[in-house]
């Protein structure tokens, strides 16, 4: 026997030491729950899916840790203290950027309308039919997460709420911070289900009610009855948590995920699953061509819906709903949550006993 071979074997052994030690001992991160992994039927079923979520195959997801809220003001403004971070909608916007996402030819802005700011959601007085998202959406200079309606709104009393106006690239910078990563879709559906097993939503099959998510009540977009109790985000936990002990997995704020939007990957994926292979902790790493946002370069994946989300316009509060946005963009709308492996949440473990 060698000297490399004997080293290779103590190496070895150290290496499943240590693998055995983080399977043993990390305990959940804090805010976060274990999730076991498992298969399930990934995509949608019944009158109010749309073809993206279809058609439903069979996905095994490995295990992974999974934060119970999605971030809150609270924890974003600490990240910022700690880095400095500024989010895309307190930059001045780059046309260089913006034109690949607009029609070719499309004159450039002018210099003040190319300031920091984001879109807000506004309710109308009154619309024409529900196609152009134009009538309740404005671009406001000054919006931004701290800002959330423009420069004289603060957080201050909305600590607790879901950060907003966070674009990908934002949410991912966070996520990098705490140690963890944004959620493959897989992941987020198969944590949204709670253990049911191909249901139309996170509670089970009873249609939607004000009890069961923060949601809109009334005619959208001119009406809110206000009946859940909120207009606009929600405290994280306001609502019943799912049978994984998770918060607002439909509703408050739409939810970034990892993958790029791929609006036939799950037809892809039924095609691979007919020759005989498997399907497991799939994720699109690859841009594709979007019709949602022909102009754009790529559009990465939102999901759960969020305070604006009804049953007669939008229903994305369904685990199978996938909405497709452009990285860049944020929205008085749209946050999201965290994910950590085992490993993640080891070196997590060992950075705050470290800092203590
Ligand atoms: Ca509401
Ligand atoms: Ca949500």
């Amino acid at each position: 026997m060698s000297i490399a071979t004997i080293l290779s074997a103590f190496l070895s052994s150290l290496l499943i030491q240590n693998t055995i030690k983080i399977q043993e001992v990390v305990s959940a991160p804090a805010g976060m729950v274990w999730i076991p992994g498992g298969k399930f039927l990934m995509g949608g079923g019944g009158n109010e899916s749309r073809p993206d979520e279809l058609p439903v195959h069979s996905v095994e997801v490995s295990g992974f840790f999974i934060g119970i809220s999605e971030v809150t003001n609270r924890e974003y403004s600490k990240f910022v203290q700690a880095t400095g971070y500024r989010t895309i909608a307190e930059r001045a916007v780059d046309w260089e950027q913006l034109k690949k996402q607009v029609p070719a030819g499309t004159p450039k802005p002018a210099a003040e309308v190319l300031v920091p700011g984001s879109m807000v959601f506004q309710i109308p007085a009154q619309v024409e039919g529900t196609n152009d998202y134009s009538q309740w959406w404005r671009w406001v200079p000054g919006a931004c997460w701290k800002n959330p309606e423009g420069p004289d709104s603060t957080i201050t009393d909305r600590m607790d709420h879901p950060v907003v106006h966070v674009s990908w690239p934002d949410a991912v910078a966070y996520t990098k911070w705490i140690g963890g990563s944004l959620p493959t879709e897989a992941q987020w559906e198969f944590a949204a289900r709670g253990g049911l097993e191909s249901k139309p939503f996170i509670w089970g099959v009873q249609p939607i009610d004000a009890t069961h998510a923060n949601t809109w009540q009334g005619e959208f977009p001119t009406n809110n009855t206000r009946a859940d109790g909120f207009v606009g985000t929600a405290p994280v936990g306001a609502f019943p948590a799912n049978g994984y002990g998770l918060f607002d997995m439909g509703g408050n704020v739409w939810e970034w995920c990892q993958d790029y939007y791929h609006a036939d990957v799950y037809a892809e994926r039924i095609r691979k699953i007919s020759k005989g292979e498997k399907c497991i902790d799939p994720v699109q790493h690859v841009p594709t061509r979007d019709l949602r946002h022909p102009d754009a370069p790529e559009t990465r994946v939102q999901r759960g819906g969020s305070f604006l989300c009804n049953a007669s316009y939008c229903s994305s509060y369904r685990p199978s709903a996938r909405m497709s946005t452009t990285p860049d963009s944020a929205t008085s709308h749209a946050g999201f949550r965290v994910v950590m492996s085992k490993e993640q949440a080891h070196a997590r473990e060992n950075v705050v006993q470290n800092s203590k």
